[in-house]
C-alpha cells in the first residue's frame, strides 16, 4: 500500500495521475498547504523540504519515503515496470522531458504566478522575465509535439509530469500568445481524455472538497 501526501496543485496532481495510470492502491492524505500543514513535524519527517507531494510505500514490511515529484514518478515507474523504458535511448528520451518539466516549466510558471499574483510589490521586470521564459518553454514543447503524439515515444512519465503545468500555463498565458500553441493544446486534450487522468483529477477534487468543506 502507498500513502500519498499531496494537495490540489500542478505538482500535487502528478503522483495521483501516475498511481491511477499504474493501477496501484493508495491512500490519499490531503496536506493543506494554505494552512501550513506541509511544515508540521510529522510531514517534515517524510519530506524535510516541507513541500508536497511525497509518498510512503509500505511494501513487504519495508517503509520507503520518497519526495520530489520527478523522483516519485521514476520510483513508481520502476516499481511497476510501466511508463518508463528500463534502459537505452528511449529511457533517456523520457527522462530528459521529465527533467525539462521539473527544472523548467514548474519553477518558471510558479515564479510567474508568484510575481504576478502574490508579490507585495509589483516588479514588471520579474513578471516579464518569468512570463517570457514560461512562454518560451511552452513553445519548445509545442514545436516538439508538432509531429508526435506523446513527448517521448510511447505515453510515459514525461507526459504525466508535464500535463498539469502545461494546462495551467496554456490557461494563464492564453492572452499572451499561448493560444497559438495548437500542437500543445491538442496534446493536453489527449492526456486529459485518458480515463486514468480523469479519475485522478476527480479523486483529488473530491478529497479537497472533503477536507475544506
Ligand atoms: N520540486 C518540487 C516542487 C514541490 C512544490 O513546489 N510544492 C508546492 C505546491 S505545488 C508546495 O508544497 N508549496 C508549499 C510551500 O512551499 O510551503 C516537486 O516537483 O515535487
Amino acid at each position: 500500500m502507498i500513502d500519498l501526501y499531496t494537495w490540489q496543485t500542478p505538482n500535487g496532481e502528478k503522483p495521483v495521475l501516475m498511481l491511477e495510470e499504474c493501477g496501484l492502491d493508495y491512500d490519499l492524505h490531503m496536506i493543506d498547504i494554505s494552512a501550513g500543514e506541509q511544515k508540521t513535524p510529522d510531514f517534515l519527517a517524510i519530506n524535510p523540504n516541507g513541500k508536497i507531494p511525497a509518498i510512503v510505500d509500505i511494501d513487504g514490511g519495508e517503509r520507503h519515503a520518497v519526495f520530489e515529484s520527478g523522483a516519485i514518478l521514476i520510483y513508481l515507474a520502476e516499481k511497476t515496470g510501466k511508463f518508463l523504458p528500463a534502459s537505452g535511448p528511449a529511457r533517456y528520451e523520457a527522462l530528459q522531458w521529465t527533467f525539462f518539466q521539473v527544472g523548467g516549466t514548474g519553477p518558471m510558471l510558479g515564479q510567474w504566478h508568484h510575481f504576478r499574483n502574490a508579490a507585495p510589490e509589483k516588479i514588471p521586470y520579474a513578471v516579464d522575465r518569468y512570463k517570457n521564459e514560461s512562454l518560451r518553454l511552452l513553445g519548445v514543447l509545442d514545436a516538439h509535439l508538432k509531429d508526435r503524439e506523446w513527448l517521448a515515444g510511447d505515453y510515459s512519465i514525461a507526459d504525466i509530469i508535464n500535463f498539469g503545468w502545461v494546462r495551467s500555463g496554456l490557461s494563464g498565458l492564453r492572452d499572451d500568445g499561448a493560444s497559438q500553441l495548437a500542437a500543445l493544446m491538442a496534446w493536453t486534450e489527449r492526456v486529459g481524455s485518458r480515463p486514468a487522468v480523469k479519475r485522478a483529477i476527480d479523486r483529488l477534487d473530491q478529497a479537497k472538497r472533503a477536507k475544506t468543506g
